[in-house]
């Protein structure tokens, strides 16, 4: 594991304090943030300007300041025009650039392996075996289309960054790099994807079979004062989630709890890069960042 990844309790660029926030340290920590962004960037194809980093978050008009959205292209462009990540939203990056992808893959939904329409983004759920766990309700239409699933939630993004809520975040255009990075997009059945909700994955005891066939477990308990849950992911899935979740802690600072930090690590081990899991993050460096996911490739 790259020395850079970032410990629960530690404190590092990116980091906010555990509680409460001192006059003045909140700005010092947004531009450490800044600044790791901007140091990782130097790493990778096309570097941001360290101006318009702090532009984006000193500056309350700051969308006025961008350019508008590049035109959509039928086919992901190549290197020479990769679409700005903080212009876009995610789902625009991820319909117009890694859709394209599944029809060159198999396209198959992360949380039953559901074959998908790469052109509609349609699913059939009684093929891949789903079944909702309740009556089907707003999952009639969730239950027969992919969703573009954060493997690593927008909630941890703005606990980072201490914005308070993903709306106003959006103002911050380090929460955007981070909302809208395509690595940690993957297509999900929208039954599950709402199913796992913004949840910790984690190995839960038993293989309950609530989906129909889907190895997709959810488990949901109260503590005093409020309700937690956790989602355990398919067996091929687990170690696709730990390299985007390690690749977030290094990239963006996000914390994760040592004990998620060695499950990551075991899931990594276990489910060891695919050639597929290979190609997709080509794609993306090729075709939409301009830098890699190290944990992959
Ligand atoms: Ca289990």
């Amino acid at each position: 594991m790259p020395d850079s990844v970032v410990r629960s309790g530690e404190r590092s660029y990116g980091q906010m304090p555990q509680e409460g926030w001192p006059a003045g340290q909140r700005g010092k920590d947004m531009l450490g943030f800044v600044a790791l962004l901007t140091s990782r960037r130097t790493m990778s194809a096309r570097p941001i300007p360290a101006v318009s980093l702090l532009l984006a978050l000193f500056c309350t008009a700051c969308a006025s300041l961008h350019p508008p959205a590049p035109a959509p292209a039928a086919e992901p462009p190549g290197n020479t025009a990769l679409p700005d990540l903080a212009t876009l939203s995610y789902n625009q990056i991820a319909n117009r650039y890694l859709l394209p992808l599944y029809k060159q893959i198999a396209p198959l939904e992360v949380y039953c392996g559901c074959a998908f329409d790469p052109g509609t983004k349609a699913v059939d759920p009684a093929a891949c075996g789903f079944e909702p766990d309740r009556p089907w309700g707003d999952d009639t239409s969730r239950g027969h289309r992919i969703e573009w699933e954060h493997v690593v939630p927008a909630s941890r993004m703005v606990e980072t960054l201490g914005c308070g809520s993903r709306a106003a975040c959006r103002a911050l255009e380090p929460f955007r790099l981070a909302e809208n990075d395509p690595y940690n997009l993957l297509p999900a059945l929208g039954a599950l994807n709402a199913r796992r909700s913004n949840h910790p994955y984690a190995e839960i005891p038993g293989e309950a079979r609530a989906y129909g066939r889907c190895d997709f477990e959810l488990q949901e308990w109260r503590e005093p004062g409020h309700r937690r849950a956790r989602v355990e992911p398919p067996e091929d899935i687990k170690g696709d989630i730990a390299r985007i979740s390690l690749y977030y802690s290094q990239r963006f600072g996000l914390r994760f709890s040592d004990a998620e930090l060695q499950q990551f690590q075991a899931w990594s081990t276990a489910d060891p890069v695919s050639a597929e899991e290979r190609a997709r993050a080509a794609w993306i460096r090729r075709n939409v960042t301009g830098w890699a996911n190290p944990f992959v490739e």
